[in-house]
């Protein structure tokens, strides 16, 4: 049998970080000056870090010199890395676990592929490493989400041909960047914003064993 690979999205799939990276976003833009709503974060999921402080500053209209942008860069993580400093297991998201002692059991090869410069931290605070045989993350990829750099480089670790992948994603640009890597492609979130995923769960509870064998076939 040829083995599938799985690859977890990290933020919104795993661990709900979003609202820690919203809350360090929304104090920069205040201390700019303006106000940043969680809608407006909603086009922040998936994206990296710098090109989220790109689209922070359009929505506040301020140009920012190179050195005030990297010191924004560097405000805003110093502040998300103060909000995670006390996550733990209790933050990881309903029956993810569930899913990974699922894969785990039937030996199949698990990777994380995610935007996060952060990622390796959080995953240690929450005790989830020992799960991951492949970590890809965004201190390895060039190519920001919807390339599908980050999901290619993870099937190639895993040494699983990127047709036998399957990619838990909840935001738009990570499902057109498991499509475009040509993976099978799941969503975590709601249907009507991820319509572009083969499949879309609201959440892991939602994922029974029936489907889950069923992907490995
Ligand atoms: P960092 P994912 C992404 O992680 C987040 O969804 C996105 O909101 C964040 O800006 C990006 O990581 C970069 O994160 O600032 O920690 O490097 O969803 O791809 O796991
Ligand atoms: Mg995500």
């Amino acid at each position: 049998m040829n083995k599938t690979g799985f690859i977890f999205d990290l933020d919104g799939v795993i661990v709900d970080t979003a609202k820690y990276h919203y809350l360090a976003w929304r104090k920069l833009a205040n201390e700019l000056g303006f106000e940043f709503t969680q809608e407006q974060n909603e086009l922040f999921k998936g994206v990296s870090r710098k090109r989220c402080l790109e689209i922070l500053l359009e929505i506040g209209n301020i140009k920012a010199s190179q050195e005030q942008f990297s010191r924004w860069l560097v405000e805003k993580n110093e502040d998300y890395l103060s909000l995670i400093e006390e996550m733990d297991e209790s933050e990881i998201l309903p029956d993810v676990l569930k899913v990974l002692q699922f894969l785990k059991k039937h030996n199949m090869p698990i990777a994380l592929g995610s935007a996060s410069k952060n990622a390796r931290p959080i995953l240690e605070k929450v005790k989830l490493m020992d799960y991951f045989d492949v970590i890809v993350d965004g201190t390895h990829v060039a190519k920001a989400k919807p390339d599908p750099e980050v999901f290619l480089i993870a099937a190639k670790q895993l040494g699983v041909p990127p047709k036998d992948c399957v990619v838990f994603e909840d935001a738009v640009a990570g499902i057109e960047a498991a499509n475009n890597a040509g993976m099978l492609s799941i969503g975590i979130g709601e249907e009507k914003v991820l319509s572009e995923a083969k499949f879309v769960f609201t959440n892991f509870t939602k994922m029974d064993d029936k489907f889950l064998n069923r992907l490995l076939e």
